[in-house]
């Protein structure tokens, strides 16, 4: 039987809600945490019930559908995409800024069929922010449609990236090169402290790329497809199709952008990928 995708989009929307609601009633606690692959990668109560709620819920009503979850890869479920509906899910992104009360993190969901993502929902339930897309139908915040900036000129380019969750060595000099190098040409640097928000600002037009090395399938699966339905491009950081699981991740509001962004910087390949 064909998934009404319709059907599905609002029953996942509800869950999302919901699940919103733990994050904004948590945000200005305290916590408990404790650290996962670094003592700057961190996981909370909150991260496990919200990925649990959503997956339960889905589940409910989808029982053969597959997922990717950052907490229940993070715990040691190999991270598998088949062709089979798959919801790949990060339940808190922007751990680290929860654990603080700073008001970016969202949960950040998107439904794969044949590998290809038909769904995407982030939403930061502390600042009332949701973007949304639908393959082939548009791209909104809040219900109301985005486009990306259009910037072609680097020099007038807003950009968003992290520094990661990892201290290694090889990796942290990388990021501070290639922000050293950003710094020198393009108009500003942002960080939101949440991989998927700074995605989604490339989206609503409020940056004008994003790049990231080492973050994971769940932090760039449902803003890949919000900034392509709000007119932007996808790219693995080097050029070339985005794989969604090898922890590159480059977009822009053109590719005229992206070229001059991927001319310039030095690149990572992340061991092991998703
Ligand atoms: C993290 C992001 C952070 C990014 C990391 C990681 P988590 O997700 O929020 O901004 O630099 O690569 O993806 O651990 O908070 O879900």
């Amino acid at each position: 039987m064909t998934l009404n995708l319709d059907e599905c989009y609002n029953h996942v929307y509800g869950l999302v809600e919901e699940a919103g609601k733990l994050i904004a009633a948590r945000n200005y606690g305290k916590k408990s945490m404790v650290e996962k692959s670094s003592d700057i990668d961190l996981l909370t109560e909150t991260d496990q019930q919200v990925e649990r709620l959503l997956m339960d819920g889905i589940t409910s009503k989808y029982p053969d559908h597959k997922f990717i979850g950052e907490e229940e890869t993070s715990a040691g479920k190999k991270a598998e995409l088949t062709n089979a509906p798959t919801w790949i899910i990060d339940p808190v992104d922007g751990t680290m800024n929860f654990v603080h009360s700073f008001p970016h993190s969202c949960i950040s969901i998107a439904l794969l069929i044949e590998k290809i993502t038909e769904i995407a929902i982030i939403h930061n339930p502390v600042l009332n922010q949701t973007f949304t897309a639908r393959r082939g139908k548009g791209a909104f915040y809040n219900d109301k449609p985005i486009r990306v900036s259009g910037e072609t000129r680097i020099e007038r380019a807003l950009a968003t990236t992290e520094f990661g969750t990892s201290r290694d060595e090889e990796k942290t000099s990388v990021v501070l090169e290639n922000i050293g190098k950003l710094v020198r040409v393009v108009h500003g640097i942002r960080s939101t402290g949440s991989a998927a928000l700074n995605i989604a600002m490339v989206a609503l037009g409020g940056a004008d790329f994003n790049y990231e090395f080492g973050i994971h399938a769940w932090d760039i699966a449902a803003g890949d497809l919000i900034v392509r339905e709000a007119g932007g491009v996808c790219l693995d950081p080097a050029g070339g199709p985005l794989d969604l699981m090898s922890r590159r991740f480059i977009c822009a509001s053109t590719q005229e952008l992206a070229d001059k962004v991927i001319a310039l910087i030095t690149q990572y390949y992340p061991q092991p990928t998703d």
